[in-house]
C-alpha cells in the first residue's frame, strides 16, 4: 500500500514552476536543499533570497512523524489546541519504550503489559485526532518512515533527532521538539532559521570493508559534534550515486551527530530501486517525471564552492573503516590506527558485546553484508568471543532476514535478536553485570555513544562502526583486530582471515511480512474519547505555563553551573526514565542528574543556597520553587547536544528555572526552550563563563525592552559583595519574543484557539 499518494503527487506537480520561480528570485542555479525549501514556503511567504544562517523563514512541511517517548508530549499539547484533526499526514511509532533482555517476543511482550496505558493513550489520541498508530514491535520510527513515507523532494519534522535518516530518500526531514510538532498538526506554519549549506563530494566506490557508515564516521571527525549546527550536508559526486539508499540513509541519520539541521542527497537510481522494492513503483515513477527538480543543478555540482558555505570532499576508493569514540561520535579513529590509540589511551581492548541494529544501521543490505562474516565463523572454524545482539529496525526487515534464513546463521554464532526497537540504543537494555559499572568496551552500529547511554553503566566504553565491522569485532573479541590487515586463530589453531563483507543491496526474493503492525486511525474520530487517569503515574494533562511578569528577573539562585558535554541525555535521561515521559512532574525528577557540576566535579550535587548543603539538582530546584525563587543554569559548549527531547527543556520550565545561559547551544534544544518560555542565552564573551562562582545571586536585566538583535545584561552579585555586569546574546526573533512574554508557545496558540488573540 502507498500511503498518501494524492499528497506526492500534489506535491511534485508544484514543483518544477516553484523551484523554477526561486532559481529566478535568487538569480542563480539550486542546490536541492534550496529547491525543497523554498518549494515549501508558507503560504504567503515570499519568495527572497532569505539570508542563510540569520533569517528565519516560515515553511510547510507536508509531513509529522512522533515516536511514542516524545508523541505523548507532541500529542498532550496537541490536545490543547482546540483542534479536531491534525492539519497534515502525521504518525505516531511505538519504539523506544522496550526494554532488550531476553530476545524479541519476550521482551515485545513485557513491554506491551508494562506500557499498556501509555500504549492506549497513543493509540486512542492517535485514532481521535487522525493519525497513523505503528504498534510496538512494527519497528523503529526512521526505518518505518523510509519504508513507508519518506519521499524524494518532500519535506518532514519528526519528534526525533534522526528524522533527518529520510534524506536517505531525498527528503529534507528535520528532526524537533514536540511542541513543534504541534503547531505543523494544528496547521500553523513552521518556523526555521534559513541553513547555512555544507556540500559533501563523495569520490570513488565504496569498496572492501568501508560502508556507508564510514562515510558519517569519517565526517563527524572532521567537523565534530558542532559543526553541522544550523546548515544542511547536501551530499553528491559519483561516490554518493553509486551507493544505496539505505546507505545513504545512514549517512543522513547520523547528520544528527554533527548538529546539522538535516541532510540530504540527490534523486537517483538507487532511490528509485529502494521505492520500486518497498512496494512504491508508483512514486519512483512520479518522482522520474520530474527527476531534475529533485537533485541540484548540475553547476552547482560541478562548482560546488561557489554555492555552498563549506565544501569538503571524500574519495570513498581511500576511505578507511572507523571506529568511533567513546562517549563522543567525533572521536575518529580509522582502524588502521586503533592499536595504538587504544593503547595511548588505555581503552579496554576486550570486546564484550556487539550490538548490530539500531534505526541507523537495519537495513536488508546492512544485514546481509553482517552476515556474510556471521557465515564464516562455521566456515573457518573460529569462535564468536563476543556476545552479539541484532535488533532490527522494522517487522519488514526482521521477517525478511528470518525468511532469507539470516537470523538462523546469526543464532549459530550464539546471537540475540532483540525485538524492532530502539533497545539497547536508548538504555532501554536490562544489561546483566551492568549494575557493577566495570570498566569494559563494547562496540555498536547505533549513532550515539554518550556516557551511560546503552546499559546505564558510566564506564562503559562504546565505539560506533559499521555492522560489518561490530561483527568482525564481536567475533574477535578485540577492539584492536584490524580485519583488513590481521588474521584470527580458529579453533584448530590456524591462522585465518576474514574475507570482506558482501551482500544485498536489496532482497532478491522482494520485501515480505504478514503483520507490519500498522492501524489506521478511525474515520471519523470526534466520538473516540482519550483517558487520562488523574492518579496516573505515567500520563498527566498539562497546565499552561504561567506568563512573563513584566519586569526584569531579579536575585536568580545558580542551580548549576555545568561542566563539559551537557547533552540531552545529561539533562533528561533516558533508559528507566522514559516510563515518565508522559508525566512532566514525575520525570522532573531527572533533571540535569547527569551534568557535572563545575565546582565539584560531580554528577547530581549541587549547593542548595538556601541551606548550603549538597544535595540532588531536582530536590535543589524543588526547594527553589517552594521558596518561590527562579534560577538560572549555566552552561559550557553546544548545550543540550544530541536528542530532540522537550523534557529537557520542559523540567526545567516546571520547576522554576527561569534562564539558560551557556557558551553555545544545540539547534533543536535552543527552540525547544524558547518553544517553553524560557530564556535561551549565550554568553557575548565565553570567558565569561568563569565569572560565575557558585554563590551567586543574578540579575537579567534588559526584558522590558527585549528587542531582537539586542543583548541583555546579566548582573552576577557575588557572596564577597562584589558582582560582575556581563553581556548575553540571544537568538529570539518578535514570534519567539512573543512566546517568552505568553509563557510558552502554546499558551499563545491557545489563545488563538480561543479567539482571544
Ligand atoms: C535518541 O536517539 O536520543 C532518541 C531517544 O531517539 C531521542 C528522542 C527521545 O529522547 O525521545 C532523539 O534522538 O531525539
Ligand atoms: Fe531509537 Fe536509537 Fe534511533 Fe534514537 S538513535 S531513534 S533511540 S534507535
Amino acid at each position: 500500500m502507498v500511503f498518501d499518494l494524492d499528497l506526492i503527487k500534489q506535491v511534485y506537480a508544484s514543483m518544477p514552476s516553484k523551484v523554477a520561480a526561486a532559481r529566478q528570485a535568487l538569480g542563480k542555479p539550486l542546490t536541492l536543499s534550496e529547491k525543497i525549501l523554498y518549494s515549501h514556503l508558507w503560504k504567503g511567504v515570499p519568495l527572497s533570497d532569505y539570508a542563510r544562517g540569520k533569517d528565519y523563514v516560515d515553511f510547510a512541511p507536508d509531513r509529522v512523524a512522533m515516536q511514542d517517548a516524545t508523541a505523548q508530549m507532541a500529542l498532550l499539547q496537541f490536545d490543547t489546541t482546540g483542534r479536531k484533526k491534525v492539519a497534515v499526514p502525521s504518525t505516531v511509532h511505538c519504539d523506544h519504550l522496550i526494554v532488550a533482555k531476553q530476545e524479541g517476543k519476550t521482551d515485545l511482550n513485557k513491554a506491551v503489559a508494562d506500557n499498556e496505558e501509555v500504549y492506549n493513550f497513543l493509540s486512542s489520541i492517535s485514532n481521535k485526532y487522525g493519525i497513523g498508530f505503528w504498534k510496538p514491535g512494527a519497528g523503529i520510527i526512521h526505518q518505518v518512515v523510509l519504508e513507508n513515507y519518506a519521499f524524494p523532494g518532500g519535506m518532514m519534522i519528526g519528534t526525533d533527532s534522526h528524522t533527518v535518516n529520510a534524506g536517505g530518500l531525498g527528503m529534507i526531514a528535520i528532526g524537533v521538539g514536540g511542541a513543534d510538532a504541534c503547531d505543523v498538526m494544528a496547521g500553523l506554519s513552521w518556523e526555521l532559521l534559513m541553513p547555512k549549506l555544507i556540500g559533501i563530494k563523495l569520490t570513488g566506490k565504496l569498496n572492501g570493508w568501508t560502508s556507508p557508515k564510514d562515510v558519517i564516521l569519517k565526517v563527524a571527525g572532521l567537523l565534530t559534534v558542532k559543526g553541522g549546527t544550523n546548515a544542511i550536508v547536501e551530499y553528491f559526486g559519483e561516490g554518493a550515486t553509486s551507493m544505496s539508499c539505505t546507505g545513504k540513509g545512514t549517512i543522513c541519520n547520523m547528520g544528527a551527530e554533527i548538529g546539522a539541521t538535516t541532510s540530504t542527497f540527490g534523486y537517483d537510481e538507487s532511490m528509485s530501486r529502494y521505492l520500486k522494492a518497498t512496494g512504491r513503483a508508483e512514486v519512483a515513477a512520479a518522482a522520474d517525471a520530474i527527476k531534475e527538480h529533485l537533485t541540484g543543478d548540475p553547476e552547482v555540482y560541478a562548482n560546488p564552492k561557489k554555492y555552498f558555505d563549506e565544501v569538503y570532499e571524500i574519495d570513498l576508493n581511500e576511505l578507511e573503516p572507523h571506529l568511533n569514540g567513546p562517549f563522543t561520535p567525533d572521536l575518529a579513529t580509522p582502524i588502521s590506527k586503533m592499536k595504538e590509540a587504544a593503547a595511548k589511551n588505555n581503552w579496554p581492548t576486550k570486546v564484550e558485546v556487539g550490538l548490530i541494529g539500531s534505526c541507523t544501521n537495519s537495513s536488508y543490505e546492512d544485514i546481509s553484508r553482517a552476515v556474510s562474516l556471521a557465515r564464516q565463523v562455521a566456515q573457518k572454524g573460529l569462535k564468536t568471543k563476543a556476545e552479539f545482539t541484532i535488533t532490527p529496525g522494522s517487522e519488514q526487515v526482521r521477517y525478511t532476514i528470518e525468511r532469507d534464513g539470516f537470523l538462523e546463521t546469526f543464532s549459530q554464532i550464539g546471537a540475540t535478536v532483540f525485538a524492532n526497537a530502539c533497545g539497547p540504543c536508548i538504555g532501554m537494555w536490562d544489561r546483566m553485570g551492568a549494575e557493577k559499572q566495570e570498566r569494559n568496551t563494547i562496540v555498536h552500529s547505533f549513532n550515539r555513544n554518550f556516557a551511560k547511554r546503552a546499559d546505564g553503566n558510566p564506564n562503559t566504553l562504546a565505539f560506533v562502526a559499521s555492522p560489518e565491522l561490530v561483527t568482525a569485532m564481536a567475533i574477535a573479541g578485540d577492539l584492536t583486530f584490524n580485519p583488513l590487515t590481521d588474521t584470527l586463530t580458529n579453533e584448530k589453531g590456524e591462522s585465518v582471515k576474514l574475507d570482506p563483507p558482501a551482500g544485498d543491496e536489496l532482497p532478491q526474493k522482494g520485501f515480505a511480512v504478514e503483520d507490519a503492525g500498522y492501524q489506521a486511525p478511525a474515520a471519523d474520530g470526534s466520538k473516540v474519547t482519550v483517558d487520562v487517569k488523574s492518579d496516573s503515574k505515567r500520563l498527566q494533562l498539562l497546565y499552561p505555563f504561567a506568563a512573563w511578569e513584566g519586569t526584569d528577573l531579579k536575585d536568580l539562585r545558580l542551580l548549576i553551573k555545568a561542566k563539559g558535554k551537557c547533552t540531552t541525555d545529561h539533562i533528561s535521561m533516558a533508559g528507566p526514565w522514559l516510563k515518565f515521559r508522559g508525566h512532566l512532574d514525575n520525570i522532573s525528577n531527572n533533571m540535569l542528574i547527569g551534568a557535572i557540576n563545575y565546582f565539584n566535579d560531580k554528577a547530581d550535587s549541587v549547593k542548595n543556597q538556601l541551606t548550603g548543603e549538597y544535595g540532588p539538582v531536582p530536590a535543589t530546584q524543588r526547594a527553589y520553587k517552594a521558596a518561590a525563587m527562579g534560577s538560572l543554569v549555566v552552561g559550557d559548549e553546544n548545550y543540550g547536544e544530541g536528542s530532540s527531547r522537550e523534557h529537557a527543556a520542559m523540567e526545567p520550565r516546571h520547576l522554576g528555572v527561569r534562564v539558560v545561559l551557556v557558551k553555545s547551544f544545540a539547534r533543536i534544544h535552543e527552540t525547544n526552550l524558547k518553544k517553553q518560555g524560557m530564556l535561551a542565552l549565550t554568553f557575548a564573551n565565553k570567558a565569561d563563563y568563569e565569572l560565575v562562582q557558585e554563590d551567586d545571586r543574578i540579575d537579567v536585566i534588559g526584558l522590558t525592552s527585549f528587542t531582537p538583535g539586542k543583548s541583555l545584561q546579566i548582573v552576577l552579585h557575588h557572596q564577597d559583595g562584589t558582582s560582575d555586569r556581563i553581556e548575553a546574546h540571544h537568538s529570539y526573533n518578535q514570534q519567539q519574543i512573543d512566546w517568552f512574554k505568553a509563557g510558552g508557545a502554546l499558551n499563545v496558540i491557545r489563545s488563538q484557539a480561543l479567539g482571544m488573540a
